[in-house]
């Protein structure tokens, strides 16, 4: 009689042929995923859209704000890195042990401007990319301002990252991260590199940390 042994890596194949990941290296965006992915032991196919300053949905995996992170599942695709993250936390981690679908509002507040400090560094890096002098006109000065009132506001607030590891401390260090490796602004705030560099010991953290080439 024939045995049908079960054998889970067939498993991770197949997961691994549906699931694909639009994104970059730099991507702090992306990175906000990675970690998750990395976390968890995801099979997933990455794929590397270059640079993000292109204009062409389907190099974004049909995604019509032509931004990175996209995740593509057969014929579902998800876009925004926290709706990526709700979507794998409901499928790999049904404990949710990095706290991705809490609702307290200091923690929402805090990846707000996480997320806000993160957008406003991709604005000025694209800017400056396609040939805009950001010195020259005063809606730049409001978003480095931002960067910094946000950065300051965190490293008052550092006591909200106090139970790392979670989703939210994933959100500093890969803002942090970027923000070192572009030179945006100086970031003089010790609580906050602190916090940082306790993640950085993470294994599933430390393997997607930034190198420089892309955004
Ligand atoms: N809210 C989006 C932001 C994504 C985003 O801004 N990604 C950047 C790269 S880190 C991008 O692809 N920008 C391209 C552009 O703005 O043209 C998310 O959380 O996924």
């Amino acid at each position: 009689m024939q045995q049908y042994i079960y054998d889970s890596s067939l498993d991770k194949a197949i997961e691994k042929l549906h699931m694909k990941l639009y994104y970059t290296p730099k991507s702090h965006f992306s990175r906000k995923v990675l970690i998750l992915i990395n976390a968890w032991g995801i099979d997933i196919q990455l794929i590397d859209v270059g640079n993000v300053a292109t204009s062409s949905m389907d190099t974004f995996g049909g995604n019509p704000l032509m931004k990175v992170p996209t995740l593509v599942e057969d014929k579902l695709w998800i876009i925004d890195s926290d709706h990526i993250a709700q979507y794998l936390v409901r499928k790999y981690d049904l404990q949710d042990s990095f706290a991705v679908l809490t609702t307290d509002i200091h923690t929402l507040n805090a990846r707000a401007i996480l997320n806000g400090i993160m957008s406003a560094e991709v604005e000025i890096l694209l800017a400056r990319r396609t040939g805009i002098d950001t010195n020259l006109y005063p809606r730049f000065d409001k978003i480095i301002e931002t960067i910094s009132t946000g950065l300051d506001w965190l490293e008052h607030n550092v006591a909200v990252f106090a139970t790392s590891p979670t989703y939210l401390c994933f959100h500093l260090a890969c803002m942090w991260d970027h923000l070192s490796l572009y030179k945006t602004v100086d970031l003089n705030y010790p609580n906050l590199q602190e916090q940082v560099e306790k993640l950085s010991l993470l294994p599933y953290v430390a393997a997607n940390t930034p190198k420089l080439d892309t955004i």
